[in-house]
This record gives C-alpha cells, sequence and structure tokens, in this order.
C-alpha cells in the first residue's frame, strides 16, 4: 500500500481492518542506482516546486515531468519564494517547459498561496522537488492545521535538509488533495524503454512514427523527423539532446 490509495474497510469492533486496495488509477515512482520505489497512487497532478535559491536542476524537473507524462498524469510548474530577488532568472530557465504548455503558478508560500488554489481543483497533486524549495511551507499555508515541518536549506552547500521524511496526504476537499514529500536528488527513468520515453516528450508526439526507419532511436540514422523538426525549430534542441541522454543511459 502506498500514500494515495483507496482501500475496502471492515468494522471490526472499534477498528478497521483494510480488506483490499483498489485499483490504481496511476502509480509515480521514484528510483536511483539502487532502488525503485512507489511514491504515491492515484496522483492526477503532478507539481514540480522549484524556487530561485537554493538553485535547482532543470534535469531533474524535466525527469520528473517526463515520469508524470509516462503515467498520463498532468504536470504542473511551482516557482516559489517569488519574494527573492533572483527570480525572474529562474522563470526564464522554466521557459523550456513553459513554451509547449506546461502551466506555472509563481507565489510566495510565505506570503499567499492562493495562486494556486485554483489550479489544485478536482486533482490529487503531489508536490515534488528538491530538498529546500519550500513544498512543506506550500502544505502549511493551504492546511494551517497542518504543523508540517520546514528549515532553512544550507547556503554553505545551495541545499535543502531533507526535512521532510514521509509521504503524506492534505485532503482539501471531498475531490482535491494535496501530497507533500520527501525532497529528491534524483529521479532515474530506468523503467521507461525508448518508446515510451520518446512519449514522454509531449511535443514529440506529433512527429513519432514519421521516420524512416521504424525502429529510428533518433540519433544519426537518416530521414529521423525528431532531428528534422529540431533543426527546424518545431522542437527544442536542447530537449531532443536530453532525449538522448537519457536513452543512452538504459
Ligand atoms: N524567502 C522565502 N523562503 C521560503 C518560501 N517558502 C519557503 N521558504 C523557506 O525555504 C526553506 C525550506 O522550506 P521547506 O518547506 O522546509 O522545503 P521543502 O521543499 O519541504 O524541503 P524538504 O522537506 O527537505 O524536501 C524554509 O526555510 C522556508 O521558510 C518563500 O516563499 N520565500
Ligand atoms: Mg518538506
Ligand atoms: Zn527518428
Amino acid at each position: 500500500m502506498v500514500c494515495g490509495d483507496r482501500v475496502e474497510v471492515r468494522r471490526d469492533g472499534d477498528a478497521g481492518v483494510i480488506e483490499a486496495v483498489l485499483p490504481r488509477a496511476s502509480l509515480l515512482f521514484r528510483s536511483d542506482a539502487f532502488r525503485t520505489k512507489a511514491i504515491a497512487a492515484n496522483v492526477t497532478q503532478l507539481a514540480v516546486v522549484v524556487a530561485a535559491r537554493p538553485s535547482f536542476s532543470m534535469e531533474l524537473v524535466q525527469r520528473c515531468i517526463l515520469a508524470a507524462e509516462d503515467q498520463g498524469i498532468a504536470g504542473l510548474l511551482i516557482l516559489n519564494k517569488s519574494d527573492l530577488p533572483e527570480t525572474p532568472a529562474a522563470r526564464e530557465r522554466l521557459n523550456l517547459l513553459t513554451r509547449i504548455g506546461y502551466p506555472l503558478v509563481t507565489l510566495s508560500a510565505l506570503n499567499d498561496a492562493a495562486p494556486l488554489r485554483p489550479a489544485l481543483q478536482g486533482h490529487s497533486t503531489l508536490l515534488i522537488g528538491q530538498s529546500g524549495m519550500g513544498k512543506s511551507t506550500l502544505i502549511n499555508a493551504l492546511f494551517p492545521g497542518a504543523e508540517a515541518m520546514t528549515a532553512e536549506y544550507s547556503e554553505a552547500l545551495d541545499s535543502g535538509r531533507h526535512t521532510t521524511t514521509h509521504t503524506r496526504l492534505h485532503r482539501l476537499d471531498a475531490d482535491s488533495a494535496v501530497i507533500d514529500s520527501p525532497g529528491l536528488q534524483e529521479f532515474a527513468l530506468q523503467h521507461l524503454d525508448t518508446d515510451a520515453l520518446a512519449h514522454a516528450f509531449v511535443e514529440f508526439r506529433p512527429f513519432l512514427g514519421q521516420c524512416r526507419f521504424r525502429d529510428c532511436k533518433h540519433e544519426s540514422e537518416p530521414g529521423c523527423r525528431l532531428r528534422e523538426a529540431a533543426a527546424a525549430g518545431d522542437i527544442n534542441p536542447a530537449r531532443l539532446q536530453l532525449f538522448q541522454t537519457l536513452r543512452r543511459h538504459h
């Protein structure tokens, strides 16, 4: 059983006994070189939380979004700590994803979480991201009684302190929930084969199946439609490059 599972419970006196775990609409995994672990079930939206400080990895953000796409989960970007003066530069880096359609909410969890509320409606949203970006601070802003632990990030290490250790679901209303999760350092995608990986790049989809060779790896094969699209500016070469890097690491 993982966070977000729906279960059937039988009453047994004062206690409840879980009789069955209902089929999952989605299941998100996190993995590193050593192991794979389920994070949460039945998530309908993955919100990647970033901030100008500590610094964030755009590759890690994209890996999270790719994992979401693979599971048919909507991707959302949250740029937190908008009170920091370096925020416009962080916003600029996110263009790589906002240009292909991913929605972005910019806010300061310390000041006001209201800008996020409309995007949460009707979704089970998993907050994910590097340590220190402010996921738990955001939970506390949305749920006044939550008392989620937060901690200042380390300026010396330019990273958070891995304060949150468990994944926890907070119910917003009957059909909306928000899940806090421990900070990520890496997000492996070994479980995606070449085809699944290519499909996870949403802007590649119109071009897939149009390469000269059916088993095209989109590397140096002649007649590769994806490389043509990158050369023509229809897809960002940086995204094709990320695809190639991830594919080679299978
Ligand atoms: N300036 C500023 N600081 C913020 C904001 N939101 C959060 N912080 C600070 O950022 C630090 C990290 O916040 P957390 O909420 O603990 O971060 P987290 O993403 O939950 O970190 P992990 O649980 O380690 O993954 C804390 O010192 C927060 O007070 C914000 O909007 N502005
Ligand atoms: Mg936290
Ligand atoms: Zn190709």
